[in-house]
């Protein structure tokens, strides 16, 4: 390659509604289980790759501050399209996120997502949204999801190379409109990463095996709510996935205890507004962070009452956003 190639995508973040907690021994990133999310429309990484002749090392620049702490995983997910398309040119790679990063709002899945579309369009890589999926994986997860929009089911897959992990869209978005309510409980980067923790929790924790094993049943429980629009039923199994992952967290040791004060606050407040009859339940994720996702005219009621919540630093709206997006940049 002689001349830069550049190329910009946006990718939003994505929560999961049946958790992917856990990997799979290997290299290759491949979850122990699969998942099931919704993609946020409000909350995304805009992502420029530009891939020069005259670096002579990848340089990744992140909310306007470079991040040489974060090149290693950068770098790797680079390196398979660079494979892909055959070529060892390096890259500067600028991101920015519209939302608190490393606080459990997932900026690893929107910003890997980014990565990974500016990237191959800036190689000219014509990957189908499946193939773009196996590589976002390898960089992060939760950003396999994030290729797609709407509701979202990441497969597990069972083939060693990592080939069948990949998501696919489950059902779009205007399909079953629901908002999400974020309530920000603290905006500082988490002290255990989800990575990290997943290993922690297999090595460590009494009930990882239960979770691995009573894992499936909630996987056909949500598809079967998503696909019957039955909000209930999608409470009932994203609370109880949501649980079940962090109190196989929280058994591990050293304790992966990512709830604070305002958390568990958050959450006997949405389970009350439910029994008065509001739709709306609860997720939470790898921080502290409340997930309230509702019916699009409860949205102001639930908005209303986290905000008022003591603790509560800020709340983000948000409907189901769309997959990943690409553009041409300027070189
Ligand atoms: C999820 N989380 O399904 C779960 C629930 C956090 C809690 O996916 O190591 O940052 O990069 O593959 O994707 C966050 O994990 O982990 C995550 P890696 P990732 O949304």
């Amino acid at each position: 390659m002689s001349a830069m190639q550049a190329a910009g995508a946006r990718a939003r973040s994505n929560i999961a509604l049946v958790k992917y907690w856990g990997k799979t021994a290997g290299t290759l990133n491949v979850p122990a289980v699969g998942s099931i999310s919704i993609t946020l429309d409000a909350l995304w990484s805009d992502t420029e790759v530009a891939f020069d002749p005259a670096l002579a090392s990848d340089e990744l620049v992140l909310d306007g501050k470079p991040r040489p702490d974060g090149l290693g995983r950068v770098s790797a997910c680079l390196d398979i399209l660079r494979d892909m398309a055959g070529i060892g040119t390096r890259a500067t790679v600028v991101s920015r996120n519209n939302f608190p990063t490393g606080a459990g709002l997932a900026s690893s899945a929107s910003g890997f997502a980014a990565l990974v579309g500016a990237g191959a369009r800036a190689l000219g890589l014509d990957l189908s949204p499946k193939e773009l999926s196996i590589v976002a994986r390898q960089g992060s997860g939760s950003a396999a999801r994030s290729i797609f929009g709407g509701f979202v089911e990441m497969r597990a897959g069972t083939n060693a190379d990592g080939r069948d992990s990949h998501a696919e869209p489950l059902l779009p978005g205007r399909e079953w409109p629901l908002d999400i309510v974020v309530a920000v409980t603290a905006t500082g980067e988490k002290p255990v990463g989800s990575g990290s923790g997943m290993r922690r929790s297999a090595r460590s924790s009494p009930y990882y095996g239960s979770w691995l094993e009573t894992h499936p049943p909630d996987m056909e429980l949500c598809r079967k709510a998503i696909h019957a629009r039955d909000f209930e039923a999608l409470a009932e199994v994203a609370e109880a996935s949501c649980l079940k992952m962090h109190a196989a967290a929280m058994a591990a040791r050293p304790a992966l205890i990512y709830f604070n004060g305002v958390t568990v606050e958050g959450i006997g407040l949405i389970r009350e507004l439910r029994r008065s009859g509001l739709p709306v339940f609860f997720t939470v994720d790898a921080g502290p962070q409340i997930k309230a996702v509702c019916a699009p005219d409860a949205r102001a009621a639930v908005r209303d009452a986290l905000a008022g919540l003591p603790g509560v630093v800020e709340t983000i709206e948000t409907g189901l956003g769309p997959g990943l997006e690409t553009r041409e940049c300027a070189s």
